[in-house]
């Protein structure tokens, strides 16, 4: 090699078009975790010291949305860029006999990465569906490689963690009538059931072999780390078993930063930390109806399955080290903005749909300020007769539609539990988020002041112009269930689902 390349190669790697040298992706997303669950978004007992560290090295964002209130529907926009409206993820989440799946014409972040020469991988929890033959497995959405559940590791008899009585331990049941829970690998199944205390050490062997596999063959690699913390039940290997003053929330949280400080040793052991971007936030608000086994959404109102702040702001920290400037921004973001983002800079096209996020390259590189000025927040059970049930913009939220859920529950705010019924407001309920982040004082009553008149307007002509534009696809969660397609490692065995035990 001639002396003037070694000369060169650092430059190179600085140069100012990111496209230029496509970056690694490691996008690591929690379940059920709250904005108030890790250390360093203020929770007292949480010991998250990966995280922190993640976010002291990066960019921590304080007004950061998913777009959906429960799973499904959250990590169809994460992967797609758009509204789970527009690919039919809604209402409610997936069954394991769902009949219904993310559909394949959606284009996944995976897809737009692999066509830039990316090999991806995803580990941990799917919940985009399952179908007959795998139709809806990750294998089929770009991702080449594929260790997880396809679904929620409550939806299934949560052997191993001994959910039942006279043992609590779990606080609460999983789903008895579903099949045991497995773990696949690829389109086939690994295990079934899992076997919890060895399942996250599999993740991390698995995502730790496929970067440095990556890193070898010197190719640039998407990683999808969707993890089964800290959704309710809690559970941890060994290690990190009573570890944690928080308890057993505190103990499954405790080993999800574990694997985040193993993603973090294995690029900087491999030295391709300046090339390598993290990405990290949730899925959704905490199920708070677990009461010290659920999350906490901290001074937010409301949790899970709720649109008030509680239900969809989530922690996210985005770290690359050398490029990214760290600090705390409080611009809007979104999970629906990842795709869009990571696709520049990557330098791939952009799929030829209509997409709601917006390319933060700009904030995470140059001026700090971010393209989103709106958010629009829809409930779990999504009807295109009400459409969005609120409205962010800038710092202004307007409340249209409010409503309790089941997975808000045992909080002492009456707003949250499923007896705070399906309410219509007009005019809005309309916070200022900025000085009012926990949505405690309506600015609108008792009558409405005429200085906000003007953003009041503007407010509802957006929610006009928003809702009757969405296209809504077809449920796809609506389509229904077929109990044969429940996963069984032992197709042919009866009585099923209970035989489906290898
Ligand atoms: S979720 O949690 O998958 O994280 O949204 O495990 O809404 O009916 C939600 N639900 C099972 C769940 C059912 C879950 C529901
Ligand atoms: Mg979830």
């Amino acid at each position: 090699m001639s002396p003037w390349i070694f000369f060169l190669a650092p430059f190179l790697l600085c140069s100012a078009d990111p496209s230029s040298d496509p970056p690694n992706i490691i996008l690591i997303f929690a379940d059920d975790m709250g904005y108030g669950d890790l250390g360093v978004y203020g929770h007292p007992t949480s010991h998250t010291p990966n995280l922190d560290a993640m976010a002291a090295k990066g960019l921590r964002f304080t007004n950061f949305y998913t777009t959906g209130a429960v799973c499904s529907p959250s990590r169809a926009s994460l992967l797609t860029g758009r509204f789970q409206t527009r690919s039919g993820v809604y209402p409610g989440v997936f069954y394991p006999s769902s009949v219904g799946g993310l559909p394949l014409s959606e284009v996944t972040i995976a897809e737009v990465l692999q066509s830039r020469g990316y090999v991806t991988a995803m580990a941990g929890k799917w919940h985009l569906g399952l179908g007959l033959n795998g139709t809806f497995l990750p294998t089929r959405q770009g991702f080449q490689h594929f260790l997880g559940v396809p679904y929620s590791h409550d939806q299934g008899p949560c052997q191993n963690l001994i959910c039942f009585p006279p043992n609590t331990r779990c606080f609460g049941t999983c789903d008895l009538g579903e099949a045991l829970l497995p773990v696949f690998i690829n389109e086939d199944i690994l295990q079934q059931p899992v076997d919890f205390t060895q399942l996250v050490p599999l993740y991390e062997q698995f995502s730790k072999s496929f970067i440095q596999k990556a890193a070898e063959q010197n190719k640039p690699f998407f990683l999808y780390y969707a993890s089964h913390h800290t959704h309710y039940p809690q559970f941890a290997s060994a290690r990190y078993t009573g570890q944690s003053i928080r308890g057993d929330y505190g103990d499954a949280l405790l080993e999800f930063d574990g694997t985040v400080g193993d993603l973090l040793n294995t690029v900087w052991d491999l030295g391709i930390q300046n090339n390598t971007l993290f990405i990290f936030t949730s899925d959704n608000g905490p199920e708070t109806m677990r009461k010290d086994r659920g999350g906490t959404s901290g001074l937010l109102k409301c949790g899970k399955s709720t649109t008030y702040e509680g239900g969809l702001r989530e922690p996210a920290i985005m770290y690359w080290e050398g490029k990214i400037k760290p600090g705390i921004t409080s611009e809007l973001a979104s999970t629906l903005d990842i795709l869009p983002t990571v696709a520049t800079l990557a330098g791939a096209s952009l799929p030829d749909v209509t997409l709601d996020g917006y390319d933060l390259s700009k904030l995470l590189f140059n001026n700090g300020k971010s393209p989103r000025n709106t958010f629009y927040y829809y409930p779990p059970s999504i009807d295109p007769k009400r459409g969005i049930f609120a409205l962010r913009m800038g710092k202004y939220k307007a409340h249209f539609y409010t409503q309790g859920a089941f997975h808000s529950g045992t909080t002492a705010d009456p707003d949250c539990p499923m007896t705070a019924l399906l309410t219509a407001h007009n005019p809005p309920l309309l916070f200022d988020l900025d000085v009012d982040p926990a949505e405690n004082y309506n600015l609108l009553t008792p009558s409405i002041p005429k200085d906000l008149e003007p953003i009041l307007a503007e407010i509802l002509n957006e929610r006009d112009r928003f809702n009757t534009s969405m296209k809504y696809a077809p449920s796809q969660i609506n389509k229904g269930n077929d109990p044969s397609l429940r996963p069984c490692c032992n197709p042919t065995c009866t009585p099923k689902p209970s035989c489906c035990h290898c």
